[in-house]
């Protein structure tokens, strides 16, 4: 097979800090031992297929304008160009040396004109997946049924008022769920890509909540039924495409959970741009997560703070990364979950290496911010300061309180005899000043 990133041999090699080299990893050193385990392992990084193979540039005021050529519009042979493409991925996939990657059903195999075509075309690409797999030992991170492009959904997939779109998604997931349980994948997503409104005019929102506690109830019974053991995560976002998103963000998704009684079952992919577009941090999100128990995953990438939409850049901030990662690493860090790149070049990044250098930049940001939230947390830079700050819940009166002894009128009568409280500082700038010392001196 001839080569498509035939300028880059790879694999993308480590070669440290003092490295000029631009096709190599300056923090990324994959078998780098860090708190107990591989850099590799702690970050799970995965390739969107979407973005990078399966999306040509354009935009809502042109056509495309990076080198795709398997998404010619004018190809007959919709199958080899496919296979066309997913040989290109995997040759990338194989010279970047990552570990894992993520697809929409759509995003690897073409669409057919009925159900059943595009379902056995999906089975045939599937094969093909596998073959590659083997032989290249790159994993699947996540599976996803996209049921937001096709204008059946227009008006939403589960969320639909006509049932007849309902059952067309509930048929496209089940099929999408086993194709990425035949191929290992070790978590399904689903993003509500159209479960939100457009205006409250014609919409019954109760209706709509309810479908989708249906269909994700029946996403998790079809799980079960077929064995499958990888996460299911919903992915929040508040807008974009439609107006207002169900799973706006992490604590609306924990409350959808919670009201019909997915929790446990189903926990949260974290994009980056999403959890600013909501107003929320990255590590807000990730933090919100963990406390509801629904962390997953996340989609790695970045908005622009001057533009209000879902850029989906690569991440370049080592700060807003390491905030992210502090928390993750807090948390437990990923189970089954990982690093997904869902980020694509500029459209004006039109030659072929430029996914190299992409990746490469996103892949030794998430490495340099793993590092630096590493260091914080064996030294207990912020650690010590925040237990202190809680230690009178660990004390007496803290435990009482929690424990159920103290009463809202044993806190009355208690509070007429007591002095009034001290008031300790927060120490934020402290705090901060903490973050940037480790962000420069972290080796
Ligand atoms: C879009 C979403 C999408 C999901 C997968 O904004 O991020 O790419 O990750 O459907
Ligand atoms: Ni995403
Ligand atoms: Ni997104």
């Amino acid at each position: 097979m001839s080569e498509f990133f035939s300028t880059v041999s790879g694999p993308i090699e480590f070669k440290g800090l003092d490295s000029d080299e631009a096709l190599a990893f300056r923090w990324y050193d994959s078998e780098r031992m860090v708190a107990g385990k591989s850099m590799k392992d702690h970050l799970r990084f995965a390739v969107a297929y979407w973005h990078s193979f399966n999306w040509d540039g354009f935009d809502i005021f042109g056509r495309g304008t990076l080198d795709r050529p398997w998404l010619d519009p004018t190809q007959s042979d919709a199958l080899g160009g496919a296979k066309f493409k997913m040989d290109v991925a995997f040759e990338f996939f194989e010279k970047l040396g990552v570990p894992f990657f993520c697809f929409h059903d759509v995003d690897i195999a073409p669409i057919g004109a009925t159900f059943r075509e595009s379902a056995d075309l999906l089975d045939v690409m599937v094969d093909e997946a596998a073959a590659h797999m083997d032989r290249t030992g790159v994993k699947l991170l996540w599976g996803t049924a996209n049921l937001f492009s096709d204008p059946r959904f227009q008006a939403g997939a589960a969320t639909n008022p006509d049932p007849e779109v309902f059952a067309y998604a509930a048929g496209q997931v089940a099929h999408c769920l086993s194709a990425t349980h035949r191929l290992g994948g070790q978590n399904y997503v689903l993003w509500g890509g159209r479960e939100g409104y457009e205006t409250l005019l014609n919409t019954d929102m109760k209706r709509e909540l309810d479908q989708l506690g249906r269909f994700m109830t029946m996403v998790v019974e079809h799980k079960h039924e077929i064995g499958f053991e990888g996460m299911l995560l919903l992915e929040p976002k508040p807008f974009e495409p439609t107006k207002h998103q169900y799973d706006f963000d992490v604590a609306a998704c924990h409350a959808f959970l919670a009201k019909y009684d997915l929790i446990g079952e189903i926990h949260t992919n974290i994009e980056v741009n999403h959890a600013t577009l909501s107003g929320h941090d990255f590590a807000h999100e990730v933090a919100a997560a963990f406390a509801g128990g629904i962390f997953g995953s996340i989609d790695a990438n970045a908005g622009d703070d001057r533009l209000g939409w879902d850029l989906d850049r690569f991440p370049v901030s080592v700060e807003q990364m390491t905030l992210g990662m502090y928390e993750i690493l807090r948390g437990g860090g990923f189970t089954s979950g990982g690093l997904n790149f869902d980020a694509k070049l500029r459209r004006q990044s039109t030659a072929r290496d430029d996914l190299f250098h992409a990746h490469i930049g996103g892949m030794d940001t998430m490495a340099h911010a793993l590092l630096v939230a590493s260091a914080m947390i064996d030294d207990g830079a912020l650690e010590d300061l925040r237990r202190d700050r809680y230690a009178g819940w660990d004390a007496d009166l803290g435990q009482r309180i929690l424990g159920g002894t103290e009463t809202l009128q044993s806190l009355h009568d208690r509070t007429l005899e007591a002095p009034d409280p001290t008031r300790e500082s927060g120490r934020q700038e402290q705090l901060e000043n903490t973050v940037a010392r480790y962000i420069d001196r972290v080796r």
